[in-house]
């Protein structure tokens, strides 16, 4: 529910803003919390100021302390490196007057940060930028790689478990909440026939074959700003940075970015893998996370474009048969729309395995 300008206001008291409020409005696409651009009488966009969706992020202080924890860890390491730009490199969050991270309304939670000035972020992106967005998400990998173990919380537990997605979409079946079980049934059967195959990284971690890292797991193409040259400035969206499978942070790149059409496209036509962007993306990525990935992940990468992508299938399908509780929906199939345009792609990256796996061997 939008509020007005005037309840905004109210809301950033709490935090010290400088100058007046002028222009409050939504910005950017995406499905979970409410972002707002604020503009204040400097004439420029100061802030950003978001509503965190505490349905789905059940715990804020766990959330907002890991992406405290973050955000100084990375801070720390751009000032070790001497870098000179450190306000654009790195996401700067607003503790609110009295000291919180988060301002909490009664009903609703609040948190503030620094508009990054002179950036823009992308839906569809060039192989050069494709390129410099690998190297960013590696480099992002890396610099948290030596965050203790522990020192980060699941701020959605299993987000990223493949049995897991399974599970909820299997209970999600059972239940037929919505009663759109029958129409779907080809697309169940299709998810069905995979599920094994999904689920590799899981049996590899209980053969002690694959370790968990610290990982973005949101890795979509306007999760990353970049300045007026086209050079990364930096990762933002950190809700979801947490332990889990190293394949999380190519994966939805891939998904997105290499992605011809849209993650929502009723023209399924349009809806393929441009290997161009995969090739860029992956070249960006191997330069800096070849320093801590082992070869079994390496050799991962490919399948990890094809789980992601399946994840994402399963996740809009499951909402729909449950009648769109968890994602923002634009229109009474937008689920169904999504599940159908991942799904495609999905087939589009199974076709260009071999061409892909190939594409890995000069890492290996
Ligand atoms: P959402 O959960 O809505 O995806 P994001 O944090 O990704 O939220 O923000 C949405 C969009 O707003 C981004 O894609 C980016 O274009 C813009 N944005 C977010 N934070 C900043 C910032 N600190 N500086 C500049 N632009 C930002
Ligand atoms: C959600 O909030 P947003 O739009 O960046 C979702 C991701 C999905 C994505 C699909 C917390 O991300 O996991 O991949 O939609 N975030 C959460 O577009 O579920
Ligand atoms: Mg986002």
């Amino acid at each position: 529910m939008s509020k007005t300008k005037e309840q905004y206001v109210e809301i950033l008291s709490h935090f010290p803003i400088e100058g007046s409020v002028e222009v409050i409005e939504p910005f950017g696409n995406g499905h979970i919390n409410d972002t707002l651009k604020v503009v204040t009488d400097s004439g420029e966009i100061r802030y950003i100021l978001q509503r965190v969706n505490h349905h789905i992020f059940t715990n804020v202080d766990m959330l907002q302390g890991n992406i405290d924890k973050v955000t100084k860890h990375i801070r720390k390491k751009l000032e070790e490196h001497g870098e000179k730009d450190i306000d654009r490199k790195v996401l700067t969050f607003l503790p609110t007057k009295d000291g919180k991270l988060y301002y909490y309304d009664g009903e609703n939670y609040w948190r503030v940060c620094l508009f990054i000035p002179r950036s823009r972020s992308f839906e569809e992106i060039t192989p050069e930028l494709s390129y410099e967005a690998g190297k960013a998400f590696g480099d992002f990998q890396f610099m948290l790689s030596d965050l203790p173990e522990g020192a980060l919380g699941e701020t959605i537990p299993n987000f990223h478990n493949m049995e897991f997605r399974l599970q909820q979409f299997h209970d999600a079946i059972k239940e037929n909440a919505a009663g759109r079980l029958n129409e779907v049934q080809s697309l169940v059967d299709e998810i069905e026939k995979r599920a094994k195959a999904m689920c590799i990284q899981e049996e590899l971690y209980r053969e002690g074959k694959l370790k968990k890292r610290t990982n973005h797991c949101d890795t979509k193409v306007n999760n990353i700003l970049f300045d007026e040259n086209g050079k990364v400035l930096c990762v933002i969206d950190l809700d979801t940075v947490m332990p889990g499978f190293v394949l999380s942070d190519i994966g939805d790149f891939i998904r997105t970015g290499a992605n011809a059409g849209a993650e929502d496209d009723e023209n399924l036509d349009r809806v393929y893998v441009n290997m161009d962007i995969f090739k860029a993306y992956t070249r960006g990525y191997m330069e800096t996370a070849k320093a801590f990935l082992t070869p079994i992940e390496i050799s991962m990468l490919p399948y990890g474009g094809r789980l992601l992508t399946y994840m994402q299938t399963v996740r809009f399908l499951t909402d729909y048969i449950n009648g769109d509780t968890y994602y923002k929906i634009h229109s009474p199939k937008h689920n169904l729309i999504r599940t159908k345009a991942q799904f495609k792609l999905l087939q589009s990256l199974e076709e260009h395995a071999v061409e892909m796996e190939d594409f890995m061997k000069e890492w290996l």
